[in-house]
């Protein structure tokens, strides 16, 4: 179980030039915009509004770097896919997370979230097969769980579990801010994570 003693934000880094030294293990957080990246890292950590929420997505351009506990690092990527950012931004898909996995000299583990709402996107597709082009197994994260009724959730979880080609080595795991239990399980499940490294 993640036991939070003390998380702050370290570094917001516009590019891999000024991510901080890779002194711990990385839990990097992938996600097209409005997935609910922000809101996870606030709920899994206890802290109400360490990671700032928005309803207007397509903001964050930064790679955010929260230190846990003085022993580990949440990093909040930008999100991906959203229409109005410019057309720039949009091209240039994933800059940061591609150039992270290319070159990052750290041990780390990436979660990609997903909105367990829709079908995966075209880009969540991208992101799933970027990920696993550089040999990293990512967890899925099926968000914003409560906004779904159970039969919902079974269909959904076939979608895009075999739209993202997810097979046996790869955990998917359902998220909400809403419940309890669900927090409590992502929780068990990061400190597994941490204490497995
Ligand atoms: N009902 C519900 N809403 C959520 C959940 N997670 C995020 N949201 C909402 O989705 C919107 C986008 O969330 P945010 O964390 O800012 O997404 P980000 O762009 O990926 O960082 C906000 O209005 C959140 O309140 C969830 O588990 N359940
Ligand atoms: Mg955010």
């Amino acid at each position: 179980m993640l036991k939070v003693k003390s998380a702050g934000l370290v570094t917001s880094a516009p590019s891999a030039g000024s991510f901080p030294p890779p002194e711990h293990f990385e839990i990097v957080l992938v996600g097209k915009s409005n997935v609910g990246k922000s809101s996870f890292i606030n709920a899994v950590l206890g802290r109400k509004s360490l990671a700032r929420t928005s309803s207007e997505p397509g903001k964050t351009r930064t790679a955010n770097f929260y230190l846990i506990n003085d022993s580990f690092y949440l990093v909040d990527m930008p999100g991906y896919g959203y229409a109005k950012t410019s057309r720039k931004i949009r091209e240039s898909f994933g800059p940061l997370i591609e150039s992270y996995l290319e070159k990052r000299n750290a041990d780390f583990a990436v979660i990609h979230l997903v909105d367990y709402r829709h079908p995966p996107t075209s880009d969540d597709i991208r992101m799933h097969e970027l990920i696993r082009s550089y040999g990293v197994s990512p967890v899925t994260v099926l968000t914003k769980e409560d906004k779904l009724k159970r039969n919902e959730r079974a269909k959904m979880y076939g979608i895009i579990t075999s739209q993202l080609g997810i097979d046996e080595d790869e955990a998917v795991l359902e998220f909400s801010t809403q419940k309890k239990e669900l927090i409590e399980e992502m929780q068990n499940f990061l400190g597994e994570l941490i204490c497995s490294i």
